[in-house]
């Protein structure tokens, strides 16, 4: 399939002040040193990199009312939005480079306020070993990366709820999350509640991740803006060592492979997340290499020729 894609951004966003491990906010050089950018240029994409934004460094601290670092995390995800909405504005697909997952937020409330200027529907797909939809109510950690799903639904401390404006940047139904396998007792009380769409590893194991791609993709049509968060422990621990999270089960390479080339074919990946990489965790820069690999995949690279 012959497609040509928008003009590409760059963005990094060097935090981990959302989560329990300090390294992923060396994530966005990483990712540059595995030759991202090269990469997407070499497939035929217009990109530039923006370099880093620059943000508050991580104080280290212990969580407050079931929060670590909120305030840095709110700084933080302000910069991400504006600079993701930025380059939805002028024509472009921004790529945002983490940092840690609580990034997700700032980047979907920038694209879902995109979306309702544009009339577009919003479709994020959530590649995550995590459902990151806790609340400081039931966080074992306090860490605000495992809470951007349910703060893009409205439930969170005001500052993250209302980020983009008074009402939730999204509905639960506006998302997808694959890949899902560990979820923490009173999250999931809250999937439930909520109605939130899972394709966890049973169900893909049980129905194979074809089919559950086409699940997650059913309904995504011109006027969808597709957008891909894409944390790096989705991916097998044994294939993607470099992340502070690893849940072992997860999709193996040619599953993770499949993912990408689906979402390609569809044609309407629009904005996308690389978070959740940790050098100081991987092995010879090996994780960020493979997500280069998939990145490729996602603009298109295949084996053959393919109608
Ligand atoms: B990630 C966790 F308890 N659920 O809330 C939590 F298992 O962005 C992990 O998906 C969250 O990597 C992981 O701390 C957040 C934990
Ligand atoms: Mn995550
Ligand atoms: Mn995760
Ligand atoms: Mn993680």
């Amino acid at each position: 399939m012959n497609r040509t894609y928008p003009p590409v951004s760059l963005i990094g966003a060097p935090t981990d002040v959302g989560a329990g491990h300090r390294g992923a906010r060396l994530g966005p050089e990483a990712l540059r040193i595995a030759g991202l950018g090269e990469a997407l240029a070499a497939r035929g994409v217009d990109v530039v990199d923006r370099g880093n934004l620059d943000g508050p460094r991580n104080p280290w601290q212990k969580p407050v009312e079931g929060y670590r670092h909120l305030p840095e995390v709110v700084t933080w995800n302000r910069l991400v939005m504006d600079a993701v909405g930025a380059e939805l504005r002028a024509g472009r697909m921004p790529i945002l480079l983490g940092g840690d997952h609580c990034l997700g937020l700032g980047s979907i409330t920038a694209v879902a306020n995109y979306c309702r200027e544009t009339g577009k529907q919003l479709r994020v797909l959530w590649l995550d070993a995590h459902a990151d939809f806790n609340t400081s109510q039931v966080t074992p950690s306090g860490n605000i990366h495992g809470m951007p799903v349910s703060c893009l639904c409205g439930i969170g401390p005001q500052e993250l709820t209302t980020l983009g404006g008074p009402a939730p940047a999204m509905r639960a139904e506006d998302i997808r999350q694959i890949g899902i396998r560990s979820v923490d007792p009173g999250e999931k009380q809250l999937i439930q509640q909520h109605g939130l769409d899972v394709y966890d590893m049973r169900y893909i194991d049980e129905i194979g991740m074809k089919r559950v791609m086409e699940e997650a993709l059913e309904g995504v049509d011109d006027n969808t803006h597709l957008h891909v968060s894409f944390d790096v422990d989705f991916l097998d621990p044994s294939i993607a060592p470099g992340v502070g999270t690893t849940v072992p089960g997860g999709p193996n390479y040619r599953e993770a492979q499949l993912v990408m080339e689906m979402i390609a074919d569809s044609g309407r990946l629009a904005s996308l997340d690389i978070v959740e990489l940790n050098p100081i965790l991987d092995k010879r820069n090996r994780t960020a290499k493979l997500s280069v690999d998939l990145v490729e995949s996602l603009f298109g690279k295949s084996t053959l020729m393919r109608e």
